[in-house]
């Protein structure tokens, strides 16, 4: 039995943490486990990096050096958190994932196309998500939304970015949707909560109706909530 693994991707402020939280709950209530992690994070390791890159401080060892951070990052969340959490049929939902790393590094990085997917491969074996919603938005829709939320450090590494750099990250989570269409739903992030979660509601009803989830439902009394 293996749960299903499920990833939320897109720009700053799309709305993922948010809906993350309300699925959670939602699928907690019908009877499955449900595991939430994110990345860059997850585990003590992961968040110790998370620390280090959205702070800035690996910046000018460059883009590459960001890339194996997020991958080491990655690695710890998968190994310590996710594989273990699949394999006991629970339903993992994940704030970011490889495809952050392909667009945030890849398309807006510049770092080498081949190296990030061999990185991913070696670190995501065993991890492939089932299920990808891409939660898109104008980034200047998006930006406004997180600046509303930010501690007062102000914008992290990657919110300081260009405008033109987050609108080239909108174009990349579009085009990895496009090319993997089994995989990957885009949700229209700039609507209101409402119409985001019942967007994303009606598109798990379909999922699971389709898939049959291998995490199985337990019953109403056992349901965490
Ligand atoms: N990164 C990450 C890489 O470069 N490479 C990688 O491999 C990985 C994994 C992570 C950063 O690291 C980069 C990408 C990121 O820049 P983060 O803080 O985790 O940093 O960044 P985000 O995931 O972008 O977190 P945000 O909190 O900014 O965005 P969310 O989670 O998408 O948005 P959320 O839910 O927190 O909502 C933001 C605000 O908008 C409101 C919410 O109430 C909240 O106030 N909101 C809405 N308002 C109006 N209408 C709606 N539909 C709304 N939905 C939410």
């Amino acid at each position: 039995m293996r749960g299903q693994f499920i990833t939320f991707e897109g720009g700053e402020g799309a709305g993922k943490s948010t809906q993350i939280k309300r699925l959670a709950e939602r699928l907690k209530a019908d009877g499955y486990d449900v595991l939430i992690t994110r990345e860059p994070g997850g585990t003590t390791g992961a968040e110790a990096v998370r620390h280090v890159v959205l702070s800035g401080a690996a910046q000018q060892f460059g883009a590459d050096m960001e890339a194996v951070l997020f991958a080491a990052a990655r690695a710890d969340n998968v190994e310590e958190l996710i594989k273990p959490a699949l394999e006991e049929g629970t339903i993992v939902l994940c704030d970011r994932f490889m495809d952050s790393s392909r667009v945030y590094q890849g398309v807006s990085g510049g770092v080498d196309k081949e190296f990030l997917l061999t990185m991913e491969r070696a670190v995501t074996e065993g991890a492939r998500p089932d299920l990808t919603f891409i939660f898109d938005l104008p980034p200047e829709v998006g930006l406004a939304r997180a600046a509303d939320v930010w501690a007062d450090d102000g914008p992290d590494r990657f919110e300081q970015d260009d405008l033109k750099l987050h609108e080239a990250r909108r174009q990349g989570f579009l085009e990895i949707a496009e090319e993997e269409p089994d995989r990957c739903i885009v949700i229209d992030a700039s609507q209101s909560l409402a119409k985001v979660s019942r967007a994303l509601d009606t598109a798990i009803d379909a999922y699971f109706k389709n898939v049959k989830p291998k995490a199985k439902p337990k019953s109403k009394s056992r349901a965490k909530r």
